[in-house]
């Protein structure tokens, strides 16, 4: 553990650059390939069909405390180093806490040092620059930190971005999304979904993918009041699990309390991150393959989020 704190809090431009250029060769491998041990990967859609433990963290926006502490606490090393065993974030790595940087140093080191066990999947702070969004402070971190190579930098951050997954399917289980479910009618779900990246001026797959909220409604959707994306009814909840065969759909995007369920008990919203919500709380998910099979709906899946103390 002590090793990653370190290279990620000490790491200057050359090293930083070097581990990122590691982490965008480990995504384009998995891309080129089809595949990660016990899965395939098409364009945006990773599909888990056969491991062994599965670690979800959610939103970490600069908190790399709460990551590192969440890693300690799976016996990080140990946990990836057996291809079988999966660990997926969600999302949201940077912005508004104070070590995007880390975190990104963080996440590359692992999915280069362990490609099959770790699954990278793109938040809304990890947008293309069509989507404009308040409080992308990371531009302006990466020129504090790193100074007059902050511009090359953030452009090989942003090919980072583009190689990050948009949703991950546990086979019969669970259906991974960073923000929600896109409302109109699709077609082929997972056409739809690898290609989004491609299409995102053209459809709005994946700004639905990385924007939407779940709420209570009675229609299917509803404009956000963050004016991108929607809001979703638990219609749109159900369509979605019976077309990918899953029970919960597991996302991140709003601070909670470590969890909270909606869509009765179809979909469950984590968050992992503390510092820039101190009102709020952080939560991973920790769950073996035997334990997923007897799970049939948030409630159930709750019994293995796993909550950090309070900072
Ligand atoms: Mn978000």
């Amino acid at each position: 553990m002590s090793q990653i704190v370190r290279l990620s809090a000490t790491a200057g431009p050359s090293e930083f650059s070097q581990v990122l250029e590691q982490g965008i060769s480990a995504l384009k491998e998995e891309q080129k390939r089809g595949a990660i041990a016990g899965g395939t990967v098409t364009g945006g859609l990773v599909e888990i069909k056969d491991y062994d433990q599965l670690v979800v963290l959610s939103d970490l926006h600069g908190d790399s405390q709460a990551l590192f502490q969440i890693l300690d606490a799976v016996n990080y090393e140990k946990f990836l180093s057996g291809p079988e065993n999966k660990m997926v974030f969600l999302g949201d790595y940077v912005d508004r806490g104070s070590d995007s940087i880390g975190v990104l140093y963080a996440i590359c080191y692992l999915k280069h040092a362990h490609p099959d066990s770790v699954i990278l999947m793109r938040g809304n702070h990890e947008a293309p620059s069509e989507f404009p969004f308040p409080s992308h402070d990371l531009p302006y971190d990466i020129e504090d930190r790193f100074g007059a190579g902050a511009k090359a930098i953030y452009g090989r951050i942003l090919a980072l971005f583009g190689l990050l997954t948009l949703a991950t399917v546990v086979q019969g289980r669970l259906l991974l999304v960073h923000g929600g479910l896109p409302t109109d009618a699709l077609g082929d779900w997972r056409q739809a979904i690898a290609t989004a990246q491609k299409s995102h001026l053209k459809n709005r797959v994946m700004e639905e993918l990385l924007w939407n909220d779940p709420r209570p409604l009675g229609e299917e959707w509803e404009p956000s009041w963050r004016g991108i994306g929607r809001h979703f009814g638990s219609a749109v909840t159900k369509r979605w699990l019976a077309d990918t065969n899953t029970k919960v759909v597991v996302r991140g995007h709003e601070p909670c309390h470590g969890y909270r369920i909606d869509h009765h008990s179809m979909m469950l919203t984590l968050f992992s991150c503390r510092q820039a919500y101190p009102g709020f709380g952080a939560a991973y998910i920790s769950a073996g393959k035997n334990d997923l099979d007897s799970v049939n709906d948030a409630d159930d899946l709750a019994k293995f989020v796993k909550k950090l103390p309070q900072s």
